[in-house]
């Protein structure tokens, strides 16, 4: 979709009070490190290099900020999360990480949807089922959310439909589609679902679906400190 290609490189923080305020649904890709979020965000936006992807877990250490919009007016912002669960990082570190996404996640006015990706051969674990219960108020109250399974091309067909329908199960209902970069399976349903969320007021172009109601949630004070069991 001609929208997703309009992405530019907007800013990147490392704490939270870094990033500016945004006055235009934000939309954050989060999970575990190596799922293939900054991947997932140069497919979708046709550019190699956008947001940095690697092999070596641990790539993104930055919240990185892109704008998308056409005539150069911004009417989204993308937002490309470390990965959590990065095994060699070190405890302290660990924790702070946790900490900024938790508060980003409970706290940032404009964000209005998340994509949990997921790799499909690791299914939702404990650190994702723990993101899940930290932004349920706000999906409870119009955050949009979907869970995304990466790398499909690793899996059969069969495997596929299996995991998205656990995984369904383990999301409570909630969205979840397949996705591979290397395939570019997913790609336009993503994208047009993205725009959708971005543009709540209007149709998306080519489809009838209904136009869902306006992102909602609003800022909630006190984020809540991570404990070692829940620990993202
Ligand atoms: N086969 C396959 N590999 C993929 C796909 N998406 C990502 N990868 C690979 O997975 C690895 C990690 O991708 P990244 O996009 O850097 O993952 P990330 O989630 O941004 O990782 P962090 O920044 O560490 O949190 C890279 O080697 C990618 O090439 C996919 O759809 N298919
Ligand atoms: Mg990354």
């Amino acid at each position: 979709m001609g929208w997703m290609h309009t992405a530019r490189f907007l800013t990147t923080a490392a704490q939270l009070h870094h990033l500016p305020p945004i006055d235009v649904p934000e939309i954050a890709f989060v999970g575990r490190s190596n799922a293939g979020k900054s991947t997932c965000i140069n497919t979708l936006t046709q550019q190699k290099q956008l947001a940095f992807a690697s092999k070596k877990p641990g790539r993104t250490q930055h919240i990185n900020l892109f704008a998308l919009g056409k005539q150069g007016v911004t009417d989204a912002v993308l937002a490309d999360l470390p990965g959590y669960g990065y095994a060699a990082v070190s405890r302290t570190d660990k924790q702070r990480w946790q900490q900024v996404m938790v508060n980003y996640l409970i706290s940032r006015t404009s964000l209005s949807g998340i994509v949990l990706l997921c790799d499909p051969r690791l299914g939702l674990t404990e650190l994702d089922e723990a993101l899940l219960e930290v932004v349920r108020p706000r999906v409870e109250e119009g955050l949009k959310f979907l869970v995304l399974l990466t790398k499909a091309d690793k899996l059969t067909r069969s495997e596929q439909a299996k995991v998205l329908s656990i995984t369904r199960l383990q999301a409570g209902g909630g969205e979840v589609k397949m996705f591979s970069a290397l395939k570019k399976q997913g790609v336009d349903d993503v994208a047009q679902l993205l725009w959708q969320w971005a543009h709540p007021e209007r149709p998306a172009p080519q489809a009838q679906a209904e136009a869902p109601d306006g992102p909602e949630a609003g800022p909630q004070a006190g984020a809540p400190e991570i404990s070692d069991q829940n620990s993202l």
